[in-house]
């Protein structure tokens, strides 16, 4: 099986950079914008184009592997998530970012086995830096090691969150609430990238200490929350509990101590899970 992660990691690896080129040809370019859930949820046709190509060239190469991809739920798709080989596709995270031009954008895709990943690529295309881990391997950015801050304290510490896309004024008012509490505690500061996989690398590069949010999906954090664990971080539900997948909680930090502080001021947010287990 580890000759096999290897294989999938490769595969991955070199697929991320060959559609993250089409992402970067796009980027400049017009688009036609469509939106999903909120006025602020937005997809195009690149999102559309490169799942697809990955999705193609995962059923080619390995066509007995399940697969989970953010366009392909949105259209419909249950998830179910099994022990089987799984592919975890966000093809542009940041779309936002995408549609506006601000350069944090990335192509995410990770590989679960018995509903833990084992691979995780995020490239960003428009910066050109290609993260990656393997279970066990470590984390890399463009081939060179990883590691995350030593932070214990949240006085010391750089938050990453986001504010969603959600424009629901109940859940907005929880969101901002959980900002000013963190803030107030006080911290050094709160930082948004517009992508959950770009905010959780940042932290696995020692860039931020801290990265939490609550409405994400599983493609946006399974391929970068494997890469962060291997550079030494922690991740965990917004309560502090384990972390689960697919109920769209997601703490990422440089250490427990810093994680656990933080999940012990946020309010939480309980929103339907993107799927079930099987
Ligand atoms: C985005 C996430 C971000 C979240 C946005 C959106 P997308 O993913 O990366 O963390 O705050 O609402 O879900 O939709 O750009 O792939």
């Amino acid at each position: 099986m580890a000759d096999e992660v290897d294989q999938m990691f490769e595969f991955a690896r070199d697929l991320a950079r060959k559609c993250g080129e089409m992402v970067k040809t796009a980027f400049d370019l017009p688009k036609n914008i469509e939106t999903k859930s909120s006025p602020s949820d937005f997809v195009t046709e690149t999102d559309q184009n490169v799942e697809k190509t990955i999705i193609q060239a995962i059923q080619t190469r390995f066509p007995d592997h399940e697969i989970i991809g953010e366009e392909t739920s949105a259209a419909g798709k249950e998830i179910i998530l099994t022990d089987k080989p799984t592919w975890v596709i966000d093809p542009v995270d940041g779309t936002t970012n995408f549609v506006s031009g601000f350069p944090y954008v990335a192509v995410c895709i990770g590989v679960m086995i018995k509903k833990n990943p084992v691979v995780g690529v995020v490239y960003n295309p428009i910066l050109d830096q290609m993260f990656t881990a393997v279970k066990g391997k470590g984390a890399t950015m463009n081939g060179k090691e990883i590691k995350v801050n030593q932070c214990k304290d949240m006085k010391d510490a750089l938050i990453l969150t986001e504010f969603g896309s959600s424009r629901s004024k109940d859940r907005i008012k929880v969101v901002t609430d959980n900002m000013c509490d963190v803030v107030l505690t006080p911290v050094r500061g709160i930082r948004a990238l517009g992508s959950a996989a770009c905010n959780i690398c940042a932290v696995a590069s020692g860039f931020a200490d801290l990265y939490y949010e609550t409405g994400m999906h599983i493609w946006d954090i399974c391929a970068a929350g494997l890469i962060l664990r291997e550079a030494g971080g922690f991740t965990c539900s917004t309560d502090g509990a384990e972390l689960d997948y697919l109920h769209r909680k997601f703490i990422g930090g440089c250490s427990s101590e810093l994680a656990l502080q933080v999940a012990a001021k946020l309010k939480q947010i309980d929103l339907p899970p993107d799927g079930t287990t099987q």
